[in-house]
């Protein structure tokens, strides 16, 4: 008796974005392998084979069962040669040895362990993996003239490669309405990228920020930014205006993949600690009561210290007001910040956050757009483009039979427009 043949028999349509893609689902081991493949595929630069096994793995995500023969996979879409030869591997032999030599190979950890550094991408990695720098620490000795986000990116390294928590999201989500409510009362904050997905944990935090008055939100970025430098929650940015203006063509064929809005790529500081206490961000006060650490009970005297670098105290920072709770993973937090290369522990943690302003009009465009998963993303323009002859953006959504935009002010009604059952965010990630 073969359990589950009937999954051969289960149509199953071809694009992601007509498929409902849970986060926790039936197939990780497989679908772990053929992530490993995609990924070394993209940091090979060879994207056409990343999406192939991507799209591969997306469509196992989205079955209602654990895949346990070849012969169950009859019928399937999104399965190329490739992917099917290293799913049968793994089903029969519990692992796939192109995945396991990959895995071990010296070039894809030297390009992981590079790739993984904010500001570095997979050109810059290949040229130092070529000339023999495997590893941060060998960049590091290299003297290699590097960008202020490569520099960034080194020196906190660790720290951003451990993962961002969903209670370190919300954390930073009461800083991010705080800065934008202090320079634009009325905006709105929405989180996107993975947590929106439903997401525990992620490598980053990703916000949509608009105003109900079309307008307002115009060079509203810089203002925020100010706002959260003089308060000391920024280690890093990069700030881009949008650039509507200077782009000749229309709102949904931007260039490339990169849509035209205002942005900002940071690195703010966010405070940490063991107990998940409530503290105060920027600068902390100490309360003076005891808190049990991975070294014993320690008691925090009562005197406004200020460890960071940052906040030097002839800067006449206000203090923030709102009080922060702190991340799950605060133990190997602190046991990453107990090693690095400041002097002591230190009760704060550097967190990648990028920042999104769109204009009230292409609120559900952007909202969409930057919701991912990336596959997702990729799988929508492309079923819009082939299936419907639309061009979808973050930005719009052209109809070139109708030769019009096609207005919307929900994501329902982008999917509905495009054709497709709607996919509440907790589905697309594929
Ligand atoms: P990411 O933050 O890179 O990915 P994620 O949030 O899905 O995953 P993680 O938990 O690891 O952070 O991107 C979020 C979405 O933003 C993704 O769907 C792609 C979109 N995006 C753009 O539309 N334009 C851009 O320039 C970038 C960088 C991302
Ligand atoms: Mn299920
Ligand atoms: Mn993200
Ligand atoms: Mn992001």
């Amino acid at each position: 008796e073969k359990p589950g043949l009937e999954l051969a028999v289960v149509s199953v349509p071809s694009y992601a974005c007509q498929r409902h893609t849970p986060l926790l689902h039936h197939n990780i081991t497989l679908t772990d392998a053929l992530s490993i493949l995609a990924e070394n595929a993209e940091l090979g630069e060879n994207e056409g084979r990343g999406v192939a096994f991507r799209r591969a793995a997306a469509l196992l995500k989205s079955l209602p069962q654990e895949v346990r023969g070849a012969e169950q996979l009859r019928g399937l879409p999104c399965l190329g040669e490739h992917s099917l030869r290293v799913i049968k591997e793994v089903l029969e032999d519990g692992v796939s040895l192109e995945v396991e030599t990959t895995t071990h190979s010296e070039q894809f950890k030297a390009m992981k362990a590079l790739t993984g550094i904010f500001g570095v991408g997979a050109k810059t990695a290949d040229r130092w993996f070529r000339e023999g720098i495997h590893t941060p620490s060998d960049l590091q000795r290299s003297g290699h003239t590097l960008n202020r986000a490569q520099r960034a990116g080194l020196q906190y390294y660790d720290e951003l490669n451990l993962p961002v928590t969903k209670s370190e999201a919300v954390a930073i989500g009461q800083i991010v309405e705080r800065a934008v409510h202090a320079v634009l009362p009325g905006a709105e904050i929405t989180l996107i990228g993975g947590f929106r997905r439903g997401k525990q944990t992620g490598h980053d935090v990703d916000f949509l920020i608009t105003h109900p008055d079309e307008g307002r939100e115009e060079g509203l970025m810089p203002k925020v930014v100010s706002w959260l430098e003089a308060q000391g929650f920024l280690l890093y940015q990069k700030t881009t205006g949008n650039s509507y203006l200077e782009s000749k063509e229309g709102p949904a064929r931007p260039a490339s993949n990169m849509d035209r809005f205002e942005r900002c790529f940071s690195i703010f500081r966010l405070s940490t600690d063991n107990e998940g206490r409530e503290i105060q961000t920027g600068r902390e006060i100490q309360t003076g009561r005891e808190i049990q650490t991975g070294d014993g009970p320690q008691t925090y005297s009562p005197t406004l210290t200020n460890t960071d670098p940052h906040t030097h105290s002839d800067s006449p920072h206000p203090l923030p007001q709102t009080l922060v709770v702190v991340g799950d993973h605060a133990q190997k937090v602190s046991w990453v910040l107990g090693h690095s290369q400041c002097s002591g522990p230190r009760s704060w943690r550097a967190v990648r956050v990028d920042l999104v302003v769109s204009p009230y009009s292409q609120f559900a465009f952007a909202l969409l757009g930057w919701t991912g998963s990336k596959l997702f993303e990729r799988e929508l323009r492309r079923w819009a483009v082939h299936e419907k002859a639309m061009t979808l953006s973050s930005h719009a959504l052209y109809d070139r039979k109708r030769t019009q935009y096609l207005r919307a002010s929900s994501e329902e009604e982008i999917f509905a427009h495009l054709g497709l059952e709607y996919i509440p965010p907790c589905d697309r990630n594929a």
